[in-house]
């Protein structure tokens, strides 16, 4: 293994050049453990690292720091150091895979750092949403990677139907170049790998179902373990120690895969789902109290209207599920960014001082 195989460029060694001066070791970010980062080497040595105090006080922002993906300068520690290295800089990113967080719309979120191609996988049946793609489109086209659109399960569709698709995948974005393939039978597999080569970084995004576990499998090969699927939701399973989250695939190549990669999937569609229900939230500015829950409250517009058969009653259900699904998200992510980031954050701040103060930096 090599840096180049990791995706060191020219640009990065310019960027690094200070730092090599100093003694310090270019590595890749490849898991965040958040107290603490999994780092690569340039000879494929794994190291667990933690941020120095001044990269942390650096940072303005949580998308400041250091992120999977991301490249950093590592100031190797002693034999018996509790982390491996302390990382000293983060090297500027040349593309960055984020998302605002819901609600505030300000705070970003970052996915992952570095990716040079990023796959969103779709069908032409059932999961097939224009208004949802723009969304996932959007989201890549911001990261500055090279987007590219994979139509799966081409074998359940007549081929007139995966065309049609293809072609109003090609009308949201002329330059998005859209992918046929059937993943169970590795149809158009190759096509992807078209994509990949040593020392790119690659991301697949998608909904829930489509394929993007058994195309990452045929890419993977059998050759590399992966961890079971975590449910970003609950985040049980999130962060473990061995899961890698960047991986270095057989043929060269890498591919991120993280918690929050899979947290787009849930955003994007959820958004897109409420949107089939505007007509519910219109009626819903009728209502007599702005917390109406359109149960018994008094001068609900919703109820009014379900009885007199202007808005379907099993419409209504639904839409009060999602709701409830919505929030129960919003929820789930808001204690998840607290407890995660915030407590972890706070807990990193204090352990990566008490470290740098015991080194004496
Ligand atoms: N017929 C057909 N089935 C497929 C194809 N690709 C995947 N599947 C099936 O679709 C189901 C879902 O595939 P996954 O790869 O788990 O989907 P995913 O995108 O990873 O889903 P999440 O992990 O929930 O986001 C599995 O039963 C697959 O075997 C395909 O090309 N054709
Ligand atoms: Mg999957
Ligand atoms: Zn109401």
């Amino acid at each position: 293994m090599t840096l180049e195989s990791l995706g060191w460029n020219a640009r990065c060694a310019e960027h690094f050049e200070d730092y090599q001066a100093k003694g310090w070791q270019p590595a890749r970010l490849i898991r965040d453990n958040k107290i603490s980062y999994g780092a690569l080497l340039g000879d494929g040595a794994e190291l667990e690292v933690i941020m120095s105090g001044a990269v942390y006080h650096e940072a303005q922002t949580d998308a400041d720091l250091p992120s999977v993906g991301d490249w950093v300068a590592l100031e190797m520690g002693e034999e018996n150091d509790e982390y491996d290295a302390v990382i000293r800089a983060r090297l500027p990113r040349q593309t960055c895979l984020s998302r605002k967080a819901p609600g505030k719309g300000t705070e970003e979120q970052v996915i992952a750092a570095n990716v040079d191609v990023v796959f969103v996988v779709t069908e032409a049946g059932q999961d097939f949403n224009p208004r949802r793609m723009e969304r996932y489109y959007a989201v890549m086209q911001r990261s500055g990677a090279k987007s590219v659109a994979i139509l799966n399960k081409s074998d359940l569709y007549p081929s007139e139907m995966n065309d049609l698709a293809a072609e109003a995948l090609r009308r949201l974005n002329p330059e998005i170049e859209v992918i046929q393939t059937c993943a169970v039978e590795q149809n158009g597999v190759d096509a992807i790998r078209q994509f990949i080569a040593p020392g790119v970084t690659v991301a697949m995004i998608g909904s829930s179902g489509v394929g993007k576990s058994t195309l990452i499998n045929h890419l993977v090969g059998e050759a590399v373990q992966w961890m079971g699927e975590v449910n970003a939701v609950t985040g049980k399973g999130m962060h473990t120690t061995t899961a890698r989250e960047l991986l270095v695939l057989p043929d060269g190549g890498m591919l991120i895969d993280n918690p929050g990669i899979r947290e787009v999937q849930m955003w994007t569609d959820a958004k897109t789902l409420k949107e089939s229900f505007v007509d519910f939230d219109e009626r819903a500015l009728r209502c007599k109290f702005n917390d109406c829950k359109h149960g018994s409250d008094q001068g609900c517009a919703i109820r009014a209207a379900i009885e007199s058969g202007e808005l379907s009653k099993e419409r209504f259900i639904n839409y009060l599920k999602l709701d409830f699904e919505l929030e129960q998200l919003q929820k789930r992510q808001k204690k998840r960014q607290i407890t995660i980031g915030r407590r972890n954050r706070r807990e990193l701040k204090s352990k990566a001082e008490k470290y740098n103060k015991r080194k004496g930096y």
